[in-house]
C-alpha cells in the first residue's frame, strides 16, 4: 500500500477525495473545513452552515460546539437545487426544506460530548457529499458517569 505524507488537505486533493466526480461521487465526510459555534451570555450557541454553490457539501462541514446545549442554527441554501437538513436534536430530529437561495433557522437542543450527523436526505445528496457533522466537546454529565475508578484515556 502506498501512504502519502503531508498536508491533509494536499492528500485528501490527490485522492481526489475533497469533490464531486473525482475519485468518489461527491466530497467525502469529514474533508470539508472546520467551524466553531459561537456561545451568547446566556449560553447560547449559534452557528451558519451554507450550501456553496454547484459543491454539494455543507460549508463548514464540521460544526464544533463547546458543549452540549442549545444550538440557534441557520442554514443558507446557496446551490441552484432545492435541498433540506434532517438535523439531530433530543426528541424528534428537525427537517427543514431550503428552497434554492433559501435562508432557514433550526432550534436545536444536544447532549455532549458526542458527535452527530446529518444531511440532506432529497436523492442520493447524502452520498453526492451533503454530509456534515456536528461535533460536542465538553465533560460528561455526573449523571451519565459510570461509578467506577476514573479511568485512563486513550
Ligand atoms: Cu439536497
Amino acid at each position: 500500500m502506498t501512504t502519502t505524507s503531508g498536508d491533509r488537505a494536499a492528500q485528501l486533493a490527490e485522492a481526489g477525495l475533497d469533490g464531486q466526480n473525482r475519485t468518489a461521487l461527491g466530497r467525502v465526510l469529514g474533508t470539508g473545513s472546520i467551524g466553531y459555534a459561537e456561545e451568547g451570555p446566556d449560553g447560547k450557541m449559534t452557528a451558519t452552515v451554507r450550501i456553496p454553490e454547484d459543491e454539494l457539501c455543507w460549508e463548514p462541514g464540521t460544526l464544533i460546539l463547546p458543549h452540549g446545549g442549545d444550538l440557534e442554527l441557520t442554514l443558507i441554501n446557496d446551490d441552484k437545487n432545492t435541498h433540506c437538513a434532517v438535523l439531530p436534536n433530543n426528541g424528534d430530529p428537525k427537517i427543514i426544506w431550503l428552497v434554492n437561495h433559501a435562508k432557514g433557522t433550526a432550534s436545536l437542543n444536544l447532549d455532549g460530548p458526542g458527535t452527530y450527523y446529518y444531511g440532506s436526505t432529497t436523492g442520493n445528496d447524502e452520498g453526492r457529499g451533503l454530509t456534515g457533522a456536528i461535533v460536542i466537546g465538553g465533560e460528561v454529565p455526573d449523571e451519565a458517569k459510570l461509578d467506577r475508578p476514573p479511568q485512563p484515556r486513550p
